[in-house]
């Protein structure tokens, strides 16, 4: 049974006896094996991918592994208001946590930015929104600003409870698998994430849970690169809106992962995340976000690099939120759309490519 992750992994989180738990049974997502996508990738003979489909949270996305915890240790100190700035997820998550323990939510998104399944949400679950005339990036600094002076608890990932809660997803990779993957992919924008996985692969590495880490592999859009390009972006572009983000929070923790673990963090073009995302679709029949086919086409391009030589190695994948969340970009991506036809058997046989369907002898019959 699902319990949530401060409930399956209580003894590595900052909880007590006394913190109120607040939770929506989010964690215990699947590890889907992608044979498909691998052979997609040109590593099929040698590597295996696993995705860590954390669309499957009750929100839709990661967020909710560190909102549980963000929301719990609010509650704890006595906080009414939670606060965020974000590109989506986030404020998903937070309004419905928030709803959840009876908090009062107020959520600033860059206007015009936000994919429409994480506005609905948002929306539905009562928080105050407020659509900034800005970025991310100008979002966060007013959040941070107000946070300061006023009696609201911060509920970004520069709350350290975010982190903690978010590292679980390490944790459960390891867990499923019985020891660290060789390779770690995963996007990156304001870079929580990639923070908080590292610290969860180390950390049970340190308790003896695992053997080894992973090397980590970051990828950012190439409109909003700055981790690669070595400095903030001041007008990121990237239709992978979730991580159009130009001055990462945790840009130290991010880099500390990808040097420590002796991986790298790159950078994928929007034709190659767009490529990646139907190809994850169509291939496995797994529908994540445009920002989570990043790692995706990252690997395609390390790939091609000969980065992974010949010897067999375990690569995961992390796909941080469901495709439902912005259900606009996959109707203008599909190959297909839909057409209108008569309702009559004719009508439907002759619109039909017939080339692909073969029906059964029996079925001819009737
Ligand atoms: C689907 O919601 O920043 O590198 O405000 O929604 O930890 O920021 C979302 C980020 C990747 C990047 N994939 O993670 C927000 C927000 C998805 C995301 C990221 C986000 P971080």
């Amino acid at each position: 049974m699902r319990k949530g992750i401060i409930e399956n992994y209580r003894a590595f989180l900052p909880v007590t006896e006394a913190t109120p738990v607040v939770s929506l049974a989010e964690g215990d997502t699947p590890l889907i094996e992608a044979p498909r996508l691998a052979a997609w990738l040109g590593v099929g003979a040698q590597l295996r991918v696993f995705l860590k489909f954390e669309g499957m949270n009750p929100t839709g996305s990661f967020k909710d592994r560190g909102m549980t915890l963000a929301i719990s240790k609010a509650v704890e100190k006595g906080a009414r208001v939670v606060m965020c700035a974000s590109t989506g997820n986030t404020s998903a998550a937070a309004a419905a946590y928030a709803a959840r323990a009876g908090l009062a939510c107020v959520v600033l998104l860059p206007r015009g930015e936000v994919a429409l399944g994480k506005l609905s949400q948002a929306l539905i679950h009562g928080a105050q929104v407020l659509g900034v005339d800005g970025g991310f990036d100008e979002a966060l600094c007013l959040v941070r600003e107000i946070t300061g002076s006023h009696p609201v608890e911060l509920v970004n990932s520069v709350n350290p409870f975010r982190i903690e809660g978010q590292k679980t997803a390490a944790f459960e990779i390891v867990d499923t698998l019985g020891d660290a993957p060789d390779y770690h992919a995963m996007p990156v924008g304001n870079a929580g994430n990639i923070t908080a996985y590292w610290k969860g692969y180390k950390e049970y590495q340190s308790a003896g849970r695992a053997t080894r880490t992973p090397r980590m592999l970051g990828f950012q859009a190439a409109g909003a690169a700055p981790l690669v390009d070595g400095a903030p972006v001041l007008s990121p572009k990237t239709i992978a809106t979730a991580i159009r983000i130009g001055n990462p929070a945790s840009w130290a923790g991010a880099i500390a992962a990808r040097d420590e673990s002796g991986g790298l963090i790159d950078k994928v073009t929007d034709e190659q995340i767009l490529e990646a995302y139907a190809a994850l679709a169509s291939t496995e029949g797994v529908f994540a976000e445009p920002a989570c086919a990043a790692p995706v086409a990252g690997l395609k391009m390390l790939a091609a690099r000969g980065f992974f030589g010949d010897a067999p190695a375990t690569v995961t994948v992390t796909l941080t939120g469901h495709g439902l969340k912005d259900p606009d970009r996959a109707i203008a991506t599909a190959a297909t759309a839909i057409r209108e036809v008569a309702s009559t058997r004719d009508a439907v046989l002759a619109a039909l490519d017939m080339s692909e369907i073969q029906p059964a002898a029996a079925v001819m019959a009737l």
